[in-house]
């Protein structure tokens, strides 16, 4: 028993020593000149949490989006209906399982073959007009429609966790929950301001007014920005004064402006000397008596519609974005469009969004 355990002790370490020698001699250095890196596409993580600064990248492939999608319900229904199993009936693994199967599928070049794929969507993406080229707008078109399909997604789970009587409405109660007290006894405190403000957000929500927000306009609610509604733009625009106004008259002065406001939405981009601030208030001066409509020396909530796309910019802008930068890496012959074979001759750059390259050999070669 202790010999047998001990040999296959040995021989285990053996082994090990056999992989490490192999995996130095086949390390990405050495492998360089040997072969073309293989690309594992992998899937996007987090995408609805990513908050902050960085937009998460639009799927270019509505299969990629589904997979990504179902494997967010899942961590979601985790979270959020972990209803303690009374035997644990290994249903944590196949979870686990699905999302590695995944990853072999979009992997698997017989299975889920790139160039196949753009084949397929390349007609579903050159609409207007349908000309045998994709336009930089063509493609913006497209990216808003992946990327509102995955947004109506998320809101319809969110509507699931806040319609709490079943009805297919958020009313404000609903969303508030029952922790949060209109009748407080202390109503100075920043918890009912913020309160009132959202009570304000949700009004403005409410298109007809029925003190109820069914799917369109909840998801307006959660995503004011990309909402042709203009009552939730107002909100948008107030929003912004009232986090900037320090003496609360409801309007921002130049002082608040500058101090606030004007680095956010800036278009010069220059880093001004500090010890010669003159240039940077001249700039911004011209910047505010541009916004300034009425000229009464103040910027109100209407005159900041001008620039709210820049505080919040829209998954248009994103999608915008992304798009153009395609282009500019797929678009061989430099007509500003891409024909089929551009776009199979550029397939990661369409999945690259999506998909990252442990080693991508072009990317090193350019800097060699
Ligand atoms: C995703 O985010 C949640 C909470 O934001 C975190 O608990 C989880 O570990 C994250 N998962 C991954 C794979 O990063
Ligand atoms: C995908 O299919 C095309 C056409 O059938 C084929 O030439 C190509 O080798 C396939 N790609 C991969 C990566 O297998
Ligand atoms: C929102 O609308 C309801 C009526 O639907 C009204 O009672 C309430 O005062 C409004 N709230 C705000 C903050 O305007
Ligand atoms: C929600 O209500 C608005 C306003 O009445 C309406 O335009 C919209 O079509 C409704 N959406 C759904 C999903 O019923
Ligand atoms: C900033 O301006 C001061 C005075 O005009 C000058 O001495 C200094 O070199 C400038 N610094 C930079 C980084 O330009
Ligand atoms: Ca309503
Ligand atoms: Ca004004
Ligand atoms: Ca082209």
């Amino acid at each position: 028993m202790g010999k047998s355990s001990s040999v296959i002790l040995i021989y285990t370490t053996l082994a090990l020593l056999l992989l490490v020698l192999l995996a130095s001699l086949f390390s990405p250095t050495n492998l360089h000149h040997r072969h073309r890196p293989h690309r594992r596409l992998v899937l996007r993580q987090n995408t609805s949490t990513s908050g902050g600064r960085h937009h998460p990248p639009i799927p270019f492939d509505p299969i990629i989006s589904d997979i990504e999608i179902r494997r967010e319900d899942k961590q979601w229904e985790r979270e959020h209906f972990s209803i303690p199993h009374r035997d644990g009936q290994g249903e944590a693994e196949p979870e686990w399982e699905d999302f590695m199967n995944a990853e072999d599928y979009i992997n698997d070049d017989e299975r889920f073959n790139v160039t196949h794929r753009i084949v397929l969507l390349f007609p579903k993406i050159d609409l207007s007009p349908s000309d045998g080229f994709v336009s930089s707008d063509e493609l913006t078109e497209w990216n808003l429609r992946q990327a509102t399909r995955e947004t109506m997604h998320r809101t319809q789970r969110d509507m699931e966790l806040h319609d709490k009587n079943h009805d297919g409405f958020i009313s404000f109660h609903e969303y508030e929950g029952p922790t949060w007290n209109r009748h407080s006894d202390d109503k100075t405190s920043s918890d009912n301001d913020m309160g009132w403000w959202k009570e304000d957000h949700f009004n403005a929500s409410d298109v007809d007014g029925n003190g109820l927000l069914n799917l369109t306009e909840f998801n307006d609610f959660l995503h004011s920005v990309d909402s042709n509604n203009p009552k939730l733009i107002q909100w948008l625009c107030k929003e912004e004064i009232r986090e900037r106004d320090k003496d609360k008259d409801g309007k921002l002065n130049f002082k608040e402006y500058f101090h606030e406001l004007f680095d956010a939405i800036r278009d010069d981009g220059e880093i001004y000397n500090h010890s010669d601030s003159s240039m940077e208030e001249a700039s911004a001066k011209k910047l505010f008596t541009q916004l300034d409509l009425d000229n009464d020396g103040f910027l109100s909530d209407d005159e900041l519609k001008a620039v709210i796309g820049i505080l919040h910019p829209s998954e248009h802008y994103y999608a915008k974005q992304q798009a153009d930068y395609i282009v500019s890496q797929a678009d061989s012959n430099k007509d500003g469009r891409l024909s089929l074979s551009e776009m199979i001759g550029h397939p990661y750059v369409f999945y690259s969004a999506i998909f990252s390259d442990e080693e991508d050999d072009d990317y090193h070669d350019e800097f060699r």
